[in-house]
């Protein structure tokens, strides 16, 4: 045994509402955006699977459980769909989302599993996308209203909240680079958007230390450190720190020190597209940071200084200030078209540490996306995923590396625990510790990677 974790680490996996739950007669959920947009535009969705057919753990989460048990799960993550438990988005509970979202809860804590609550991944109730999603002041509200519902509910039980999963990508994906609905390209929206995102964390937080629960509430980001082409060119290293302010500390400096970053806010401000700020705001998000921050990391970004003419067509957009560098020999995971690197967890780690008050934090999601998992079946049916398992691995030793130096990391999660349906990818790469056959009404079957993250986690290391 060469890699110990501290006492009491979290080993566990995350997952989603939209992309694991399913749709039923009678479940009384809404429509969300991705329902919404696999209606319109089903040919978007790889091999045409939409939202409504994922992993079934709206009927099979029993069964699932007890398969995290197997692999050694002790928490788990997952996320309440707002279109389920509030279907328009504003009003009446749905006492069949009450019901279901309690019996998960309770099996999961039976299981000696404890969960850990998101309250929103990327899925807007269509109803108040209507009125403009993240766009309006309204939404924000409304969601105050939905996670107060949540705490009020499952508070007693649930002791890890976080108030959003990776709230960059609603931004990039629906209003810059259009992979998630509204596919526009509007850098003013996308500025608003990311306000009201903020703020409705700092609002969800207040409200949930207001209510005196004896739990924790923090926010995940996916933080993809931004690294230079080359370090000793200055236009290389300011135009990395640039994408840093976009994609990064947009959302970790008001989520940890409750303010925005300088550098982004004259870029906004030159561009006249600062969001309409109330009166009092500023000061709701500097007295309401994260008591815990949840981290994803698969890839870095590499940037070197621009060399392409600015695009005019769209607007601005952050890559008028930077250009994405291909770095030659990079090791990638070809399926997902994503770098690995796996020091890149280290760094970000060490920069909690040493720039964000070494604030408490875990890895929310770390994995692998591979095609075609099928290949590797062997004899008794099992995938052989050792690539999986060196992934992890590879990146525990980093983070190990980051705890022994002093971070405050408490936990590990892989994404995902079976696979899963994945947005506009649908089943395309698979992520989890535990294959599931879509043919076969989603059967389970524990890969490789499942049983040897059970060891880990009974070993607390490896
Ligand atoms: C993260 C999301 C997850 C999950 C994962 C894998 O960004 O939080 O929802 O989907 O990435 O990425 P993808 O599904 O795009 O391959």
């Amino acid at each position: 045994m060469t890699v110990k974790f501290p006492e009491n680490f979290w080993w566990g996996s995350s997952a989603s509402g939209p992309q694991t739950e399913g749709r039923y007669e009678n479940d009384g959920k809404s429509e969300s955006i991705w329902d919404h947009w696999f209606q319109t535009e089903p040919e978007k969705y790889f091999d045409g699977v939409g939202p409504e057919k994922t992993s079934r753990v709206y009927k099979k989460y029993k069964e699932d459980i007890q398969l995290m048990k197997q692999i050694g799960h002790n928490t788990f993550r997952t996320s309440i769909q707002w279109s389920r438990l509030i279907p328009n988005g504003v009003g009446e509970v749905n006492q069949e989302a009450v019901r279901f979202y309690n019996d998960y809860i309770d099996e999961l804590i039976a299981n000696g599993i404890e969960p850990f609550m998101n309250l929103y991944h990327f899925d807007m109730p269509f109803a108040l996308q209507e009125k403009g999603g993240w766009l309006s002041r309204e939404t924000v509200e409304a969601y105050v209203v939905y996670v107060k519902t949540c705490f009020e509910l499952f508070g007693d039980r649930v002791k890890h909240w976080f108030t959003h999963n990776e709230p960059v990508v609603p931004v990039e994906g629906g209003y810059l680079y259009q992979f998630h609905y509204p596919c526009e390209i509007d850098m003013k929206k996308a500025v608003t958007v990311g306000y009201h995102e903020v703020l409705s964390s700092a609002k969800a937080i207040q409200a949930y230390h207001e209510m005196g629960l004896d739990g924790e509430i923090g926010i995940i980001l996916n933080l993809t450190p931004s690294y230079p082409r080359d370090e000793k060119n200055p236009e290389d290293v300011k135009a990395a720190k640039i994408a840093d302010a976009f994609f990064n500390r947009s959302f970790l400096d008001p989520s940890v020190k409750g303010e925005f970053p300088a550098d982004l806010v004259e870029i906004v401000k030159d561009l006249e597209m600062l969001p309409e700020i109330h009166e009092g705001d500023l000061e709701t998000i500097q007295n309401n940071t994260v008591d815990i921050l949840g981290i994803n990391y698969y890839t870095p970004r590499r940037i070197k200084a621009k060399e392409t003419p600015v695009d005019h067509t769209h607007g601005p957009m952050p890559d008028d200030y930077f250009d994405v560098y291909d770095m030659p020999g990079k090791k990638m995971n070809p399926y997902r078209g994503w770098e690995i690197y796996e020091k890149g967890i280290y760094d970000i780690l060490t920069n909690t540490r040493e720039n964000y008050g070494n604030i408490r934090c875990y890895i929310s999601e770390n994995g692998m996306g591979v095609e075609g998992e099928e290949r590797f079946i062997n004899d008794q049916g099992q995938i052989e995923d050792d690539y999986r398992i060196e992934f992890v691995k590879d990146h525990l030793s980093y983070v190990h590396q980051a705890i022994q130096e002093g971070t405050n990391c408490v936990g590990y999660h892989m994404w995902t625990c079976m696979d899963n349906w994945s947005w506009l990818n649908a089943y395309k790469n698979r992520y989890g510790f535990i294959a599931v056959d879509l043919a076969q009404e989603g059967k389970r079957t524990i890969k490789k990677s499942g049983h040897w993250y059970k060891t880990v986690s009974d070993n607390n290391g490896f």
